[in-house]
């Protein structure tokens, strides 16, 4: 086996993270122009967006909607074969719940997306990456609103049909999973737009977040489905954050609580790519109690709508230790036939499995500087897990290392520590392609241009090959420059991954 002589070595962004903009050209606010810059351990706040004086990072970004020309010939210069980005919802529709589209907004892609293919790069798309209109969210309550599946077909329908002859590759909402574990009001990270009742209790709030991922599954599907009678030739995915989580020995209650903490985290492409709950969840549901709204119809929709490929993204492992021994007033990560009788078979009391509290620091691998866990053979694990699972294609959407850079006298940027990771990730990916025979389509690494971090807001922690000149207050050129890892990729796409 080796790579696809066809394999669509690219770049990730997403049109909030780097396009700036905000109120240009029709558009709507979005969830992300409506969330403070956060940094230096301060979390991003969500605001109404008009506080003056507060630094919105996304509102100007890169600038990436005035400059995109000059942007995408320093892409072709990379060598870059795809470039993965979203559509910004709030272009196409302001305030998501309307009938008719911005024609503005669709001409905006359909420029980006010509100028793209004339300069021989495929756009791959995401329709939904943490930038739902904020009117949906203030009005409907986000994804907790059944009425929001129609909202975003709706949506996906318009924009399918307009780029059909443009755009081949699709992908529903960026890392579905990651709400997973959020169980208090933060609406990016989650494309739900989930904002919890006041004082709604931990278990009200999970049973919220499986319904909002329910109707977001649901959508998913009927967007797959609607997508393929628009062409038969697209091929659409789901995009899962995938961060496998080893038990930290191999105790097997350890074990256990790895097993049951994937669960929790990865259930969501069970139902993309099988179109229906795995047994453990409904097993989970009817435990906890959880009273879902699921018809019949959304199961018939689940099983017709089925992902053609799994698009993930890939930084970092966890490493998880049953807890039960760690601290005797806790429930256990697992859930032994004891901790069953103890919950009454119904509402346990907590979270079975907390990701904030649960994960434990693994003592064999190095970390950046934002404490994200280094590991490439990780990323081998990975594609076996999900190809082993599913027997689907596999698309590594992002990958990619967040650094401070410095900008040398002369103006270089050497940036050997992001050459490190992403070689030693591209080999474990190779690996898995040659040794273990995993069938994957492509490989965009995140942030190839620097852009607004999503995690903090800043402009300092920077995944880029190109160098963009602006820092954490927002002041800066906003002048591109090549950092020495531009001319490392370079050579790595045009020898197929053949030099790394
Ligand atoms: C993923 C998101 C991206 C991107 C990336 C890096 O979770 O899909 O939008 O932001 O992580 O995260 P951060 O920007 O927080 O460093």
């Amino acid at each position: 086996m080796a790579l696809r002589k066809d394999f669509l070595w690219g770049g990730a962004v997403a049109a909030h993270q780097l396009e700036g903009g905000w109120d240009e050209g029709g558009k709507g606010p979005s969830v992300a122009d409506v969330m403070t810059a956060g940094a230096n351990g301060v979390e991003r706040q969500i605001t109404d967006g008009v506080i003056s004086g507060e630094n919105y990072p996304n509102h100007d970004a890169i600038d990436f909607y005035h400059r995109y020309k000059e942007d995408v010939a320093l892409f072709a210069e990379l060598g870059l074969k795809a470039f993965r980005t979203s559509i910004a919802w709030t272009r196409i529709f302001p305030n998501g719940d309307e009938v008719e589209p911005n024609e503005e907004g669709l001409q905006f892609y359909d420029d980006l997306f010509d100028e793209c293919l004339k300069n021989g790069i495929e756009p791959v798309i995401t329709l939904s990456h943490f930038e739902m209109p904020y009117h949906l969210v203030t009005e409907y309550g986000g994804f907790r609103n059944r009425k929001l599946i129609e909202f975003f077909t709706h949506f996906a329908e318009v924009v399918m049909t307009r780029y059909k002859d443009k755009v081949k590759y699709w992908m529903t909402f960026n890392e579905i999973n990651n709400q997973a574990n959020y169980l208090r009001d933060f609406a990016p990270f989650t494309n739900s737009g989930l904002k919890f009742p006041e004082g709604a209790t931990a278990i009200e709030r999970e049973q919220i977040m499986y319904q909002a991922a329910h109707y977001e599954l649901v959508a998913s599907a009927k967007v797959v489905e609607i997508g393929h009678k628009i062409n038969p030739d697209f091929q659409i995915g789901c995009m899962i954050a995938m961060c496998p989580i080893y038990p930290a020995t191999c105790k097997p209650e350890d074990m256990m609580a790895s097993t049951v903490a994937m669960q929790r985290r990865y259930w969501f492409a069970d139902v993309h790519v099988r179109g229906h709950y795995p047994a453990y969840l409904k097993a989970y549901f009817n435990r906890k109690g959880f009273d879902l709204d699921i018809t019949v119809e959304d199961e018939q929709a689940l099983a017709k709508g089925c992902v053609d490929y799994i698009g993930f993204s890939y930084y970092m492992s966890f490493a998880i230790q049953d807890q039960a021994d760690n601290d005797g007033s806790k429930v256990a990560s697992i859930m032994t036939h004891s901790d069953f009788k103890k919950v009454d078979h119904v509402g346990a009391p907590e979270f079975d499995y907390n990701e904030d509290t649960d994960l434990i620091k693994n003592e064999y691998v190095q970390a950046s500087e934002w404490g994200w866990q280094i590991d490439p053979l990780g990323l081998r694990w990975s594609m076996n897990w999900f190809y082993e699972r599913y027997e689907k294609p596999l698309f590594i959407v992002e990958n990619g290392f967040g650094a401070v850079d410095k900008i040398e006298a002369d103006g270089s940027i050497h940036d050997p520590y992001r050459v490190d990771y992403l070689k030693a990730h591209i080999a474990a990916m190779i690996d898995a392609v040659n040794y273990d025979g995993v069938d994957l389509i492509g490989y965009t690494p995140w942030g190839f241009i620097d852009l607004v971090s999503a995690g903090t807001g800043e402009m300092k922690k920077r995944y880029g090959f190109i160098y963009v000149d602006k820092d954490n207050e927002g002041n800066g050129t906003l002048n591109r420059s090549r950092k020495d890892s531009f001319f490392w990729y370079q050579g790595v796409i045009k020898s197929n991954g053949e030099e790394i």
